[in-house]
């Protein structure tokens, strides 16, 4: 019989299984010191091709480019909206990408095999086997999962699902796109697609393939092609393995990944107080989550006009995000939530089972994080392959 954690009976609510609940409000119950967060450290990566195909390999890791006069540009990020390659939001990948590269890399993420066991045919040879029992984390994500747990307790206006499935002693994290979040994407104006096009045509003006080219703003924009960072850390008693797309490296850098990569971003240029004050208090927010969750040390921010033209850029240092946000979020506040809510998932997800997830949702505004359980195998996200790849 299924067991749902804390003793609890499961109530039962148009056929699923509810279980308690994790509340968020009020958020002075995470005004505690920062929690333990060891450095972030690479463990691999992968580029995606114009196909979405894996390979572990950098090989489409650009550097960065800067411009002449980084106080003075002229950058037309409306330029080739036309003839742009735009991903379908509409395939959702799921884990797929960092479960492929999972596969490939045993060797750098398994456990040390239980010695009852251990297989004859594959003792010493443990180190290349591509096969083993267990991860080596409790949890595995994608790192803007954790970006959205960290910017929770501030944010009220939209809302996350996340599904999470329990298997071989791993907790798995897959967002779900929830109806309000697909009818946004669907209700999106011509004006709106067309200015969600412009951070990566921004990418395209200040990156390059390597240190002996330049930028190409000729060719098409296509958003199938990413770099990707695997990292290692621990959040208090949870070690964590995400991925993270990465923008671009620092050129001729003797600091070795994640310290050599840079973040970019877009923002319009602040005509009003107002606009920098909300700069500070809801986008810093986002850029300093995703940015320390890598270990990102810098933030190239172009500051574009509603025409979509960059006429400067400024640089930001993730470790000065924090104080300069000035009270207006605390990163100890951000840290305390995701570890008490990555506490809480291992509380209630018990059954380890590739077919059973528990979704986690949390409501535009909503005061808590509500999980119910779907055991029929209909929310399943883990593949057949990852899962035929242990033994
Ligand atoms: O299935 C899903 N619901 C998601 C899939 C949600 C989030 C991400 N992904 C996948 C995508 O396959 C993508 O390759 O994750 C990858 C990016 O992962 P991430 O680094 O964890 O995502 P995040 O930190 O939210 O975004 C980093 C960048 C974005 O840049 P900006 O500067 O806007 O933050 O990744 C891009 C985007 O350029 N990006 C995506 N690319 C493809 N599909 C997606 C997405 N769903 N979300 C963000
Ligand atoms: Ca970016």
């Amino acid at each position: 019989a299924a067991n749902f954690g804390k003793e609890e009976a499961p109530r039962n609510q148009g056929g699923l299984q509810m279980i308690r609940p994790f509340p968020i409000k009020p958020i002075s119950r995470f005004n505690q010191k920062f929690p333990f967060f060891r450095q972030p450290t690479e463990v691999g990566h992968f580029s995606l091709d114009s196909k979405r195909g894996v390979h572990c390999d950098a090989r489409l890791l650009k550097v960065y480019c800067p411009p002449a006069d980084p106080r003075r540009t002229d950058f037309d990020l409306r330029k080739g909206y036309r003839d742009y390659i735009k991903r379908d939001d509409d395939v959702k990948e799921r884990l797929n990408n960092i479960t492929k590269w999972m596969q490939e890399n045993k060797r750098l993420i398994a456990a040390p095999p239980t010695s009852t066991s251990e297989r004859s045919e594959d003792q010493g040879n443990e180190s290349t086997s591509r096969h083993c029992e267990r991860i080596n984390a409790d949890f595995v994500m994608w790192r803007g999962h954790m970006t959205k747990f960290l910017c929770t307790p501030y944010e009220d206006r939209e809302g996350w699902a996340m599904a999470v499935t329990l298997y071989r002693g791993t907790y798995y994290i897959s967002e779900v796109e929830t109806e309000e979040n697909r009818a946004r994407r669907k209700g999106m104006s011509d004006r709106e697609q067309e200015m969600s096009y412009w951070g990566y045509k921004f990418e395209q003006y200040v990156t390059s393939d390597d240190e002996r080219s330049q930028p190409d703003t000729t060719k098409p924009v296509d958003t199938h092609e990413a770099f990707c960072s695997v990292i290692r850390t621990r959040l208090d008693s949870h070690s964590l393995l995400y991925s993270g797309e990465v923008d671009c490296r620092i050129p001729n850098s003797k600091k070795k990944p994640p310290e050599n990569y840079m973040e970019l971003k877009t923002t319009r240029i602040w005509y009003k107080h107002n606009n920098e004050r909300n700069f500070y208090r809801f986008k810093l927010l986002k850029v300093w989550a995703q940015s320390f969750l890598v270990g990102i040390p810098e933030v190239i921010v172009g500051f574009r006009d509603d025409e979509g033209i960059v006429s400067y850029l400024r640089s930001f240092q993730t470790m000065q995000m924090a104080s300069s946000s000035q009270g207006m979020w605390d990163a100890a506040v951000c840290f305390n939530f995701a570890n008490q809510l990555l506490t809480y998932i291992k509380e209630i997800v018990t059954i380890d089972n590739p077919k059973v997830v528990y979704m986690l949702k949390r409501a535009p505004g909503s005061s808590e994080v509500t999980c119910t359980l779907h055991a029929e195998g209909d929310e399943q996200f883990l593949s057949q392959e990852y899962i035929a790849s242990f033994r």
